[in-house]
């Protein structure tokens, strides 16, 4: 191969090297999607969510969840965000699906976190809220912040409320998605505590009844320590 041969392969290569790396350092997007019934139509009663996820009361990888700003307002409670139920009319009763002592009901502002016992690997995240009939109280807003090491970042400062189905387009959104698979190694990873900023929605009366959120723990550095060193051992053996 000549000098201008070789130059022209390390220009290619050079510029290879340059688009793989913009591509890789571009912003990952979460994917959000509002799920409704179409109109009237409200969150059923058998909602499918999980009481196994992360972030569920007697779940090992839940540590705390705690209100570090606002209030719970009429009478509504926070541990209804992780007990593995929508709704049921079971313990609840029929009467009132718009009851907001079965909800957590934030005041504009409120911030909630979520802590894990070990660094998760958050694949993605489901909050459910539900209403009575004709009511505003399903429609959903919030931003959200995930903790890795020291560092708080948000992901997005505010859901789109005029997204189909959402408050501002029919009011029967119940059931919205973080979808984080657009994310290298298709996940959010090193999370460790998750913080939701609650808006004012219906003069603040979303009546939020759960949030999922589908993770499983970051391979330990201990086991990763391991493995490193099983590979050196390994690699001697070999090399004796
Ligand atoms: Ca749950
Ligand atoms: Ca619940």
């Amino acid at each position: 191969m000549n000098t201008k041969n070789s130059m022209q392969l390390a220009k290619a290569a050079l510029i290879l090297l340059a688009a793989a790396t913009f591509s890789s350092t571009l912003p990952a997007q979460v994917v959000i999607t509002y799920t409704n019934g179409g109109a009237s139509v409200y969150e059923p009663y058998n909602s499918v969510v999980s009481a196994t996820d992360a972030a569920n009361q007697g779940v090992s990888t839940f540590g705390t969840l705690t209100q570090t700003s606002g209030s719970a307002l009429f009478g509504s409670q926070l541990n209804i965000l992780n007990d593995g139920i929508v709704f049921s009319p079971v313990i609840y009763g029929t009467a009132d699906r718009g009851n907001t002592a079965f909800s957590f009901t934030p005041s504009d502002g409120s911030v909630i976190e979520f802590t894990f016992t070990s660094a998760q690997s958050v694949g993605s995240i489901n909050t459910f809220a539900m209403s009575g009939p004709g009511q505003l109280r399903s429609a959903q807003n919030y931003g959200l912040e995930y903790l890795s090491g020291s560092n708080w970042t948000s992901l997005f400062s505010s859901l789109n409320t005029n997204a189909p189905g959402n408050l501002n387009a029919g009011n029967t959104t119940t059931w919205v998605n973080l979808d984080f698979s657009g994310f290298a190694g298709g996940s959010l990873d090193d999370v460790t505590a998750l913080r939701f900023t609650f808006q004012n929605v219906g003069g603040n009366e979303s009546l939020y009844r759960e949030i999922d959120v589908n993770a499983i723990p970051e391979p330990s550095t201990l086991i990763l320590l391991s493995v490193a060193l099983g590979g050196i051992i390994l690699f001697r053996r070999r090399c004796s």
